[in-house]
């Protein structure tokens, strides 16, 4: 039992999140080491979200406001962190919500599609093995993709997304917002735009926007958008990154 009085109590949330998943079968085993590579990162921006995270998450909920077909791509880490979340953030987007796994089992699948569920969503593509397809330039089973959802998407969010899949997308002409801790990631620099900050603050802020930019006109959204640069904005990252380490005094 974790009091919430203790100083690094949504930390230590996560983490008993993260274990409870990994003892269920959702998690992939590197799934914990990519969530304590995540928490590193955490630290240096502050743990908390910065103004050059919400600018990008600004202008990654306007692309999926337009979006024509948006995903809304599900592994074990989401799956384990914030499945509620992202049920309503795909109910307030009316995305698609599909499951795709750098280590796919059907095992796997099956234990995230239940978590899904159990979380509210209708809805779950890229649970049927047969009906996959592969998206072009990945063909092991990590490219494996729905027909309905990734294999057509125009913009397409992925939570802590590995390299080659993310070049992989971009290759193929969607749109790619990621979530990354690490500004430094390939994912976070090949991405359309990066959302540097942690997967918890992240799905919340993205439900809040969603919410105020759907009011918002065509135009206005594109300009968001456009005004947006993913290697300004990742290098505004590591000076935060950078000045947290400078103001450290012993
Ligand atoms: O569930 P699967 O099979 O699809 O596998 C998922 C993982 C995450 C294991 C797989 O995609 C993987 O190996 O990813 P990487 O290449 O380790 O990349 C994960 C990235 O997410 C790293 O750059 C981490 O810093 C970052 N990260 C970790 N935790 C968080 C995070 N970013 C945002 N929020 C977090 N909580």
């Amino acid at each position: 039992m974790i009091s919430n009085d203790h100083p690094r109590y949504e930390s230590l949330i996560s983490r008993e999140k993260m274990v409870n998943a990994y003892n269920a079968g959702i998690l992939a085993d590197a799934g914990l080491i990519a969530h304590g590579r995540g928490e590193a990162f955490d630290y240096l921006i502050g743990e908390k979200t910065t103004k050059t995270a919400e600018r990008a998450i600004k202008a990654g909920c306007a692309a999926l406001i337009l979006a024509n077909n948006p995903v809304i791509s599900v592994n074990g880490n989401a799956a384990a962190l914030v499945s509620e979340d992202i049920v309503k953030l795909a109910h307030v987007l009316d995305a698609k919500i599909e499951i795709n796994l750098f280590y796919r089992t059907s095992q796997r699948v099956n234990a995230i599609f239940k978590v899904l569920k159990k979380a509210g969503a209708e809805e779950i593509l890229g649970t049927e093995e047969d009906a996959l397809e592969h998206i072009n330039g990945l063909n092991s089973p990590r490219g494996k993709v729905s027909k309905e959802g990734m294999l057509n998407a125009d913009v397409v969010l992925v939570p802590l997304e590995d390299g080659d899949r993310t070049e992989a997308l971009v290759a193929n002409g969607k749109f790619v917002i990621a979530i990354d801790l690490n500004p430094l990631s390939r994912t976070s620099k090949t991405a359309s735009i990066t959302i540097v900050d942690n997967i918890i603050r992240v799905i919340p802020a993205l439900i809040k926007k969603a919410e105020e930019l759907k009011k918002f006109d065509k135009k206005t959204l594109k300009n968001l958008i456009d005004d947006f640069n993913n290697n300004d904005n990742l290098k505004e990252s590591l000076k935060t990154i950078l000045s947290s380490i400078e103001k450290f005094e012993a």
